[in-house]
């Protein structure tokens, strides 16, 4: 279900979204991805304006995204699956070196789901974390795992930099609104191997298309 405005917060609502994400025939509705970090981006900017420079660029994105979608040839934007194909017929993608088509919905896509990547290693390491562990470690190993290949020395640096500002574990359990740290880890292990599955048909669907390297 797609998050209501005057609703309190909930993680899970987030994490549902991206559940929400898969057809029948495993394809990946991008209505419900881009909901899905709409509902993450307010969740992390409600842990700080440190943040902000990481939710600026997220919510451009998003409605790069948005704006496909609501555009003329919208419907081809309905899946991941269908904007590759026709983005791709329509030769509307710089594949080697960026050019007349700085804004694909194919690399702009490309940067949420590597971000995607991030998220599932952090939200792993949270789900089995204990009380002493340290929220902004798990988040700056997950991102050094992931995200930090694709991003030059002044952005990893600037990244580091917020995550030391992230709240404890006790506080960033709270925030999340899900219940006891025993829900919270339940839930977690609900919604991961979705959030995984999501992740890895998009993988595939991109290295299928050597899409991975977009500039
Ligand atoms: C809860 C803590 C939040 C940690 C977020 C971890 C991700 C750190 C990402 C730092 C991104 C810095 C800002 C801009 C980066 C852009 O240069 C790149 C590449 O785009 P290009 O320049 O090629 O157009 N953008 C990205 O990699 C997308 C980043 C999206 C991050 C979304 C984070 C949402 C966090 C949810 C929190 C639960």
């Amino acid at each position: 279900a797609v998050m209501s405005e005057d609703q309190k917060f909930c993680l899970r609502e987030v994490l549902d979204t991206f559940q929400s994400c898969l057809t029948e025939n495993k394809e990946v509705r991008i209505d419900q991805y881009v909901a899905g970090w709409r509902g993450l981006v307010r969740f992390m900017n409600s842990l700080g304006s440190v943040f902000s420079f990481i939710s600026k660029d997220a919510v451009n994105k998003i409605q790069i995204m948005v704006n496909y979608r609501n555009g003329e040839n919208g419907e081809h934007y309905a899946t991941v699956q269908s904007m590759v194909k026709y983005e791709l017929d329509k030769g509307l993608v710089d594949i080697t070196k960026r050019g007349s088509f700085p804004e694909s919905g194919c690399r702009t896509l490309l940067r949420l789901h590597r971000a995607l990547r991030w998220l599932e290693l952090f939200l792993e390491r949270l789900r089995t974390s204990t009380e002493v562990d340290k929220t902004s470690v798990m988040c700056s190993e997950a991102y050094n795992e992931s995200l930090a290949q694709f991003h030059p020395w002044i952005i990893r640096k600037a990244a580091g930099m917020a995550f030391c500002a992230l709240p404890g574990r006790p506080t960033f359990f709270e925030v999340m609104n899900v219940g006891t740290p025993e829900q919270v880890v339940a839930m977690l292990g609900d919604a991961l191997p979705l959030i995984s599955e999501v992740y890895q048909l998009t993988q595939d669907l991109y290295s299928q298309h050597n899409l991975l390297d977009i500039p």
